[in-house]
C-alpha cells in the first residue's frame, strides 16, 4: 500500500469499516476515492476503489439490504390488519376460524403453516383482516414475521387462560416486538374460557394485566365472547366509518368509508371524489338515528362514527 495515503483518506476508510447500509459504504468509498492522491502508484488502489463504487452503488438502488429476508407482505384488505400473536396452541387459528370464512391448520400448527393465513372479520359492516400466524417462540421465528408485523396494525395477544406458561411468554413476545420496532398489542385476549375454572383464570389474569391491555375473555370453540372480540378490535383500530348522501336522496348505507378517528369533513370529501374536495363549501351531517338532521358543517369538522355526510359544492 502507499505509503503517501493522508488522514482524510484513512478516516473515510474508517467510515467504509462502519457503514451499516449500502448508501453509507457508497457515501465513504466516494471519499475514498475524492481523497486518494492520484498518481501512477495509486492506479491500482483507484480503480479498485472505482469497482467497488459501481457495485454497491447498484446495491444501494435495490430495495433494502442485499441479505435480509426475503421481502414478504401481506396485502392489506378491509379497515385493517390485525396480527394474532401468541405462544403455540393458545388458539389463534381457532379464533380465524371461528371469525373468518378462512380454514386454518388448528392443533399441528407449530410444524405445519408456515405462512401467514389471513381472513376477513365482520364487524357490522365493517370488515378487517385477522393474520393468523404461526407462534411466536423461543426456539424459532420465521424471518418473515418482522417484515409482516411492522406492516400490520397492531396485532392482539392470544393466550390460553389456562396454561400458566402462556403468561411467562407475554414478556417474551413484546421483548420481541421491541427488537423488530414492530407494534406492541393493546388488546389481551384470554381464550378456552369454556374450560372449568377458565372464567377464574381469566379474572386473575385480568387483574394482574388490566392495566397494560384491555383484557377480553372468549372461548374461540365454545363461540364465546366473538361478537365483543370483534368490537374490541374495531375499536382498537380507531377508526369511524362514514357515510355519504345525495342533496333528496337516502343516505347510502351499504359500505361505509373507513377513515382514522380524527379525520375531518374534508379528509371524507377526498375520500369519496377529488372534486368534493376541491370544490366542497359545506357538508350537512345527518346521523343514522336521525339526530342532527342536516346539521350545517364546514371542511374541519371532526367525523364520529356513522356520520352521513351530503357534500355541497
Ligand atoms: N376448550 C377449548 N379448546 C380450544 C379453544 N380454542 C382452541 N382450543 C384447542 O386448543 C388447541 C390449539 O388450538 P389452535 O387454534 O391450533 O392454537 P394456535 O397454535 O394458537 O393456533 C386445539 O386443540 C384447539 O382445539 C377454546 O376456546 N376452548
Ligand atoms: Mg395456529
Amino acid at each position: 500500500m502507499p505509503a503517501n495515503l493522508g488522514p482524510d483518506y484513512l478516516s473515510a476508510e474508517e467510515d467504509l469499516r462502519h457503514a451499516q447500509t449500502p448508501a453509507e459504504r457508497v457515501a465513504a468509498l466516494e471519499k475514498m476515492y475524492a481523497a486518494l492522491p492520484k498518481h501512477k502508484g495509486t492506479e491500482k488502489l483507484q480503480a479498485d476503489i472505482k469497482r467497488r463504487l459501481s457495485q454497491t452503488r447498484k446495491e444501494s438502488q435495490k430495495k433494502g439490504p442485499a441479505h435480509s429476508a426475503p421481502f414478504y407482505v401481506v396485502p392489506r384488505e378491509g379497515a385493517g390488519q390485525v396480527p394474532l400473536l401468541g405462544p403455540a396452541n393458545s388458539g389463534k387459528s381457532s379464533l380465524l376460524r371461528a371469525l373468518t370464512h378462512a380454514h386454518p391448520e388448528v392443533a399441528e400448527y407449530p410444524f405445519t403453516t408456515r405462512l401467514p393465513l389471513p381472513g376477513m372479520m365482520k364487524f357490522e359492516d365493517a370488515g378487517i383482516q385477522l393474520l393468523d400466524l404461526p407462534p411466536i417462540a423461543l426456539e424459532f421465528t420465521e424471518p418473515w414475521m418482522p417484515q409482516v408485523l411492522r406492516n400490520a396494525d397492531p396485532g392482539v395477544l392470544v393466550v390460553d387462560v389456562n396454561d400458566p406458561a402462556d403468561l411467562e411468554e407475554i414478556e417474551f413476545i413484546e421483548q420481541r416486538l421491541a427488537e423488530w420496532r414492530a407494534p406492541s398489542p393493546p388488546l389481551l385476549i384470554g381464550n378456552k374460557i369454556d374450560v372449568p375454572g377458565g372464567e377464574d383464570n381469566f379474572a386473575a389474569i385480568a387483574d394482574l394485566y388490566g392495566g397494560r391491555y384491555r383484557c377480553l375473555p372468549v372461548s374461540a370453540t365454545g363461540l364465546v365472547g366473538l361478537p365483543q372480540f370483534a368490537r374490541a378490535v374495531f375499536d382498537m383500530l380507531a377508526l369511524v366509518r362514514v357515510y355519504t348522501k345525495a342533496p333528496g336522496k337516502k343516505a347510502e348505507l351499504d359500505a361505509p368509508y373507513i377513515l382514522k378517528r380524527g379525520a375531518t369533513v374534508i379528509d371524507a370529501a377526498r375520500h369519496v371524489h377529488k372534486d368534493f374536495a376541491e370544490h366542497l363549501r359545506f357538508a350537512r351531517l345527518f346521523r343514522l338515528h336521525g339526530e342532527r338532521d342536516g346539521l350545517m358543517v364546514d371542511r374541519r369538522h371532526l367525523l364520529e362514527d356513522g356520520d352521513i355526510l351530503e357534500f355541497h359544492i
